[in-house]
């Protein structure tokens, strides 16, 4: 997993070289004793980052629950019976006002979600009004609307968006054990759109749905071999949802997160890493093993999309505590 172990090629969209990793070669980083590993990620991460800065997104549900796809771990496909009541589209004024209570708190970027399986073109009229007001508060903003058409995405930078989350969410391989109603193709081609229209890309994956080490292992090197890596990458810790085919999955051992964090920022070394679902479950202690192991961004606000987050007040105390700062 060393230099040896990367070939180089090069890039269209960047003079920098671009690193191909292999999964053997993330493997290897995953089977390294702990203390190795989370030293070479933290080595990594002092080259590329302030290792005492996290950033900090706030999050919405701006349309929840109903959604026509299959993802065996979501609350919101109407496919299960999760309890989950369904919701229109949220007033603007509704939004405004979240994403202002978020930047009072402290948050720079607000990330608005739909469960759809792609937004129909005029809902996504309804969501640029959403993210021009957004964007006129002062924040960065973030939109996860599912697979885009042609012109979506040119649509969403023209209105300022200035990252779309698209996650590939899990390897090539396990992907049609989980997901049926898309293909890990479909994700890539969104993925490519979103890129070509010149907004930041962040996309990342869940752990923890039974898939195998060399399956996260792939997660990593498909999302790291991306023609450009992501700007951020979330890893979320499967949370489990009644209801859902994978509601009584085993719990994942807490350090394989660790070490997933780890493996996303050696490999993504440019790139925001997210530590994102799961965190409501993890103590104080495993989150800063996190940070070290390279983390430097989070959901921050009491809920994430239909599911809990730590609390505000929870987070502020840990931030000093640690000795961190939100950016
Ligand atoms: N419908 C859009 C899509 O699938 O891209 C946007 C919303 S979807 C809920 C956004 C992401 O949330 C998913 O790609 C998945 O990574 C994450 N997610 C959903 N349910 C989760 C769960 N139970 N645990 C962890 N992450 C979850
Ligand atoms: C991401 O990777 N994780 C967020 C965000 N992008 C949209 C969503 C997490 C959802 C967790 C389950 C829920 O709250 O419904
Ligand atoms: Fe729909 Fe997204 Fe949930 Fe899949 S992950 S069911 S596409 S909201």
């Amino acid at each position: 997993m060393q230099a040896s172990s990367l070939s180089a090629a090069s890039s269209c969209a960047q003079s920098a070289p671009v690193r191909r990793w292999t999964t053997e070669a993330v493997l290897a980083l995953y089977e390294m004793p702990l203390m190795d590993l989370i030293f070479r990620a933290q080595q990594v991460h002092r080259e590329n980052f302030d290792a005492n800065a996290i950033q900090r997104s706030a999050l919405l549900s701006v349309k929840t629950g109903g959604c026509s796809e299959d993802c065996s771990y979501c609350s919101q496909s109407a496919r299960y019976d999760t309890d989950l009541a369904r919701e229109r589209l949220m007033p603007i004024g509704e939004v405004v006002a979240a994403a202002q209570a978020a930047k009072d708190k402290g948050a720079s970027r607000f990330c608005m979600g739909a469960a759809w399986r792609g937004p129909k073109d005029n809902d996504l009229d309804k969501v640029l009004e959403m993210v021009r007001e957004v964007k006129a508060l002062g924040m960065q903003t973030c939109v996860t609307l599912g697979m885009l058409k042609d012109g979506q995405a040119e649509k969403l930078k023209e209105a300022g968006l200035d990252y779309y989350n698209h996650n590939l969410d899990t390897d090539k391989e396990f992907y049609g054990q989980v997901i049926k109603s898309h293909t890990h193709d479909d994700r890539l081609d969104t993925l490519d759109q979103v890129r070509d229209a010149g907004i930041n890309v962040c996309s990342g994956g869940i752990i923890g749905m039974g898939e195998s080490r060399k399956n996260r292992a792939a997660l990593i090197v498909q999302l790291a071999n991306l023609p450009v890596p992501p700007e951020s990458v979330p890893i979320n810790n499967l949370v489990p949802i009644p209801g859902t085919p994978l509601a009584d999955n085993p719990r994942l051992d807490p350090f394989e997160f660790v070490r997933t964090v780890a493996a996303a920022r050696i490999t993504m070394p440019g790139s925001w890493v997210r530590l994102s679902a799961g965190r409501q479950e993890m103590s104080d202690e495993l989150q800063a093993l996190c940070f070290l192991a390279g983390a430097n961004s989070m959901f921050y606000g009491d809920h994430l999309l239909t599911t809990g987050n730590p609390e505000v007040d929870r987070d502020d105390a840990l931030f000093a505590r640690l000795g961190l700062k939100a950016v």
